[in-house]
């Protein structure tokens, strides 16, 4: 039988977004898979599938070109994990190294006829001009091998805490942007 839907989280971030889904059971039968260049964050995480594409290095140090070569080696492993999906959705702070990634492994499983989707995590504004026209960038390579692209803008979570005078801590901030729905709205209002 064809599988529905792929959430494949990259990065750090894809990574916090995911677990924090699986820890409040939000997850839903979703298939999840867990993809980065950092080796500890890899073997800590509870996400059950995960690829580290990095032996000797600790995650990307933000540098997006060493993120996009460094899948290159794993193309096989990664594509192996697409199959038999219909619809993947990535999910990635755009900023990060890992997001270097993204345009790369979008492209390929376009290449398998699977609808590609994309949910782009938007740098906050203390992290600076540097991360958000690196996030632009990415944003702007990414979408041409994309269906759609959901777009959350972390300064939207800092603005919603200040609104509701919340002190509550980031990792419980994400579920604001409600993931669960946007992967439910993929899986059963595409094709
Ligand atoms: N909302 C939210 N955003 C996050 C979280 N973690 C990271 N981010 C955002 O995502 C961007 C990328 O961070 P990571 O995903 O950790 O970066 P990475 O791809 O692992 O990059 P490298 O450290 O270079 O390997 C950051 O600049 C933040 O804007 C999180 O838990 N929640
Ligand atoms: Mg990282």
């Amino acid at each position: 039988m064809e599988k529905n839907i792929l959430a494949i989280a990259v990065g750090g971030c894809g990574n916090n977004i995911i677990q924090n889904l699986i820890n409040s059971h939000s997850t839903s039968g979703t298939d999840l898979f867990y993809i980065d260049a950092d080796n500890f964050a890899v073997e800590k995480s509870s996400v059950h599938d995960k690829l580290a594409v990095s032996e000797q290095r600790n995650g990307c140090g933000g540098d997006q070109e060493f993120g996009r070569t460094i899948i290159l080696d794993s193309k096989a492993a990664i594509m192996n994990k697409f199959d038999g999906y219909s619809k993947i959705v990535f999910i990635a702070g755009l900023a990060g190294g890992m997001a270097g990634t993204v345009p790369l492994m979008a492209e390929w499983a376009g290449q398998e006829n699977i609808f590609v989707t994309g949910t782009a995590i938007m740098p906050f504004e203390f992290e600076g001009p540097q991360k958000r026209e690196n996030a632009e960038t990415t944003f702007e390579k990414w979408k041409n091998s994309l269906k759609m692209i959901f777009v959350l803008e972390n300064d939207k979570l800092c603005k919603l805490a200040e609104c509701l005078k919340l002190n509550i801590p980031m990792d419980d901030l994400d579920a604001f942007f409600n993931i669960p729905e946007i992967i439910d709205g993929i899986s059963r209002y595409t094709r």
